[in-house]
């Protein structure tokens, strides 16, 4: 496979599945990995991950394709149902909130908000709790999420290096704990951030 650096190091188990657009692997946590080039909306899963920002009533890239997506039962909700404080912020970045994925095959959609980089100290810690948090907040549902896709958050708009946030993404996940979480995948709009995905490697030493 043209791809073999990432499953060379991660598939213990071994790999399962290869082609141009789709990648999966699974990962010593014992949890299954996918890497596909696709759109996030159109997951058939229990919960999807939204790159939002911290006001959360939509905004642009995936936080817009979303949006359309749900239907405006999501804005509504989330101005209904989620606290803001003074300054009109409902999720703090590096934090996640969960709401109805509504109109989406998704039931749920987790919302976080990555680090624009440039603009906050220590983006890596930030950009590790969302994925942290994320999880968390999914297995916390118990057991109502099984299956969860990411996009490549502050891939876009917030203007992360793609290899650096990939590799921080992925390694998250390989660290997780599972409980209920049996599928991750990350949903990778375009072909770049697609090949720099599946030919990372995830350091060994991190994964014990
Ligand atoms: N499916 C999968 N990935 C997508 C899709 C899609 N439908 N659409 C875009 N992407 P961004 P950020 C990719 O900018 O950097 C918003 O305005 C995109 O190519 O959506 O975290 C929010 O309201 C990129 O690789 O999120 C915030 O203000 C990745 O998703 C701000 O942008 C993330 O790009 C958040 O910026």
């Amino acid at each position: 496979c043209f791809f073999s650096r990432l499953s060379d190091n991660i598939s213990l188990n071994g790999k399962r599945h290869c082609s141009n657009l789709e990648q999966s692997y699974v990962m010593p946590n014992g949890v299954n990995l996918i890497v596909k080039q696709g759109d996030l909306t159109k997951f058939e899963g229990d919960c999807i991950v939204n790159a939002a920002n911290e006001v959360m009533l939509g905004g642009g890239g995936v936080d817009g394709a979303i949006h359309r997506a749900a239907g405006p039962q999501l804005r509504e909700f989330c101005l209904q149902h989620v606290a803001a404080s003074s300054s009109g912020v409902r999720c703090r970045t590096g934090e996640a909130k969960i709401t109805p994925g509504f109109n989406l095959k998704a039931s749920y959609i987790i919302h976080t908000v990555g680090p624009i980089f440039g603009n906050v100290q220590s983006p890596h810690l930030l950009l590790t709790s969302c994925y942290k948090n994320s999880l968390n907040l999914a297995e916390e549902q118990n057991g109502k999420i099984k299956t969860i896709a990411f996009p490549a958050i502050s891939c876009g708009v917030y203007g992360y290096p793609k290899e650096a946030a990939m590799e921080i993404a992925l390694d998250t996940c390989a660290q997780h704990k599972k409980r209920f979480l049996t599928h991750i995948s990350f949903v990778l709009f375009g072909s770049d951030i697609y090949a720099i995905s599946v030919n990372l490697q995830i350091a060994p030493a991190r994964l014990s």
